[in-house]
């Protein structure tokens, strides 16, 4: 924990800046990118091992990275791992077989990574990690880390609670009774925003954390898991879904138990992806903490520079803001994903 949170201070916040600098026109990238196969061709062969399908923020990262990496000339290798780590590992060492320039990817869970990457070292191809961080002592394993700071967001979604701890206890009893819908088991997301919810909250001793069970991400996931929160608590005031996706699935639920989502029972997400707005606009969700998934410009441009042998910051966060409804009404109509 302490040497995530060294890292994290070290780290350089860029939002669109990496993406900035020159997209085209670097023609030969320095001519060191030469352990790709196919002889001759400077082109950058990268093998992105993506979590799966399993959210629209997932979709909307995915379509980014497919579209930055036609944009930026490089070639590249997708698969998606069904939010397996198994699958992950298997595709990791085809891209090491295949001679890759580069390997990227978005780690499922947070630990058991040290050996396949230990593989890619000594193969001599660079790793960069995407949106996910991995749980390792050893930091030569990758060049770098870009994506958002998790812990933040669950702050933030915290901050938003204690600041409306009075309209939040919708029963009146004087206590505020959460259930909380964590992502997938072992997931940085999934750890650190309830670190950091957890955090906040502790500053009023009238919330508390009832129930907390994982929904793995899913629409259905959180429609299940809420159905049974439903059946086994008393009174509940928020709901805190670690994603958009969790979130729409407990409104179902709740609306199937004849309550009003939003109203009778409160409801913060994290992602802001357009079906998240769209229910945040309606009144359905309350508060929605931006995560955002379109890290496909800043990926290509750190993997050039990576396979370029050029120094890159050893972390990269996105920046990111948060949504009420009035917010989300007024910029939904621009949303892109
Ligand atoms: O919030 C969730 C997705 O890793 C940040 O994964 C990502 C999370 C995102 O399934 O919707």
């Amino acid at each position: 924990m302490f040497k995530k949170l060294m890292t994290v201070a070290a780290g350089v916040v860029l939002a669109g800046g990496l993406a900035a600098c020159g997209s085209d026109g670097d023609g030969g990238s320095g001519g060191s990118g030469g352990a790709g196969g196919s002889g001759g061709s400077d082109e950058i062969t990268m093998g992105f091992a993506q979590v799966g399908a399993e959210s629209g923020w997932r979709t909307a990262n995915t379509k980014s990275i497919q579209a930055s990496a036609e944009e930026a000339g490089i070639d590249l290798k997708f698969s998606d791992a069904q939010q397996k780590q198994e699958n992950q590992i298997k595709a990791i060492r085809s891209y090491i077989q295949q001679k890759v320039d580069v390997i990227a990817f978005s780690p499922v869970v947070e630990t058991g990574w040290d050996t396949v990457l230990a593989e890619a070292k000594r193969a001599k191809i660079p790793v960069i990690l995407t949106d996910r961080s991995v749980d390792s002592d050893d930091t030569s394993l990758y060049k770098t880390f870009l994506g958002s700071d998790f812990v933040l967001e669950g702050e933030k979604a915290g901050q938003w609670l204690v600041d409306n701890a009075k309209t939040s206890d919708t029963n009146g009893d004087g206590a505020i009774k959460v259930v909380e819908l964590q992502g997938t088991t072992g997931a940085a997301p999934a750890i650190d925003r309830k670190t950091g919810f957890e955090d906040k909250i502790a500053a009023d001793d009238t919330i508390e954390i009832a129930a907390s069970q994982t929904g793995d991400f899913t629409r259905d996931g959180g429609k299940k898991v809420m159905e049974s929160f439903l059946k086994s608590q008393q009174d509940i005031d928020v709901v805190y879904a670690h994603n958009d996706d969790m979130g729409l699935g407990a409104i179902e639920a709740i609306e199937a138990a004849g309550k009003k989502p939003g109203v009778d029972i409160k409801i913060i997400t994290v992602d802001a992806v357009k079906d998240g707005m769209t229910a945040l606009s309606e009144g359905k969700i309350n508060f929605i903490v931006e995560c955002n998934p379109l890290l496909g410009p800043q990926l290509m441009e750190l993997a050039k520079k990576v396979v370029a042998g050029e120094e890159v910051p050893e972390r990269v966060v996105t920046e990111e803001t948060v949504f009420d409804q009035e917010q989300a009404k007024a910029v939904l109509a621009d949303r892109q994903y």
